[in-house]
């Protein structure tokens, strides 16, 4: 028996996902975020000492890291959907893509936010400095990472749908969470014209709808 433990308003949204493309069953443990910090909660930790989400239990088999649950969960269970055969060059660019989502585009993604964070919550009396700092780090760091990647992105989308050519893949699953984010960030709207399409066309899956209605509030849908 799979079992999420699935992270309010958080990537683990693209497990449910992936596991209702895949038609299997599957139970969710929802896990609520504290509402200062954000934070998961201590509870996770029995899960897995890190705390953080997603991390699925498969029976005995406790599997952390979204890219590696994706593939997991492909290889164990997907009996051959949502991947190219294992030793085409199709699959070294699939593989390319559960490893580039969190391990390359999201620092830039996770940059922004720590930064946001630093100028809404700085005391009153420093804002002015946090505000000349976080702006400078974002101009001559956040922002030009963020647009390399975004332009490579948009360049794959040239000539296909998906990012692993004309077939959906579970790589469209785990790049999802980092396109969704920017999207909702207004960073993608009208430079990224292929970019703001693969999301409404991710979000306009049944099995996309499926997996909110298990999931609960999702603020990037
Ligand atoms: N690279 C990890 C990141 C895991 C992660 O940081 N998850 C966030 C959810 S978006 C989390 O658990 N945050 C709550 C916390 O750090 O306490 C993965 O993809 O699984």
């Amino acid at each position: 028996m799979i079992t999420v433990h699935h992270l309010a308003d958080s990537r683990s949204q693209r497990v449910l996902w992936l596991l209702e493309e895949l038609a299997l069953p599957y139970g969710v443990k929802r896990y609520e975020r504290d509402p200062k910090t954000y934070l998961a909660p201590e509870a996770l930790k029995k899960v897995h000492p890190l705390g953080k989400s997603p991390v699925i239990t498969d029976d005995a088999r406790t599997v952390a890291e979204t890219g590696l649950i994706v593939d997991y969960l492909v290889r164990e269970h997907g009996q051959g959907q949502l991947a190219p055969p294992p030793d085409s060059e199709a699959h070294l660019r699939y593989a390319y893509w559960l490893h580039y989502a969190e391990g390359s585009l999201m620092p830039p993604m996770l940059l922004q936010i720590v930064f946001d964070g630093v100028e809404q919550r700085a005391p009153r009396l420093a804002r002015p400095v946090a505000r000349a700092i976080s702006g400078q780090v974002k101009k001559q760091f956040i922002r030009p990472q963020q647009r390399l990647h975004f332009d490579y992105l948009e360049n794959q989308l040239a000539d296909a749908d998906w990012f692993v050519g004309d077939e959906f893949s579970a790589a469209d699953v785990m790049l999802s969470f980092p396109i969704e984010a920017a999207a909702t960030r207004g960073m993608l709207d009208p430079d990224y014209p292929r970019l703001t399409e693969f999301v409404r066309r991710i979000q306009s899956r049944p099995a996309y709808r499926r997996a909110l209605e298990r999931g609960g509030e999702y603020a990037y849908a």
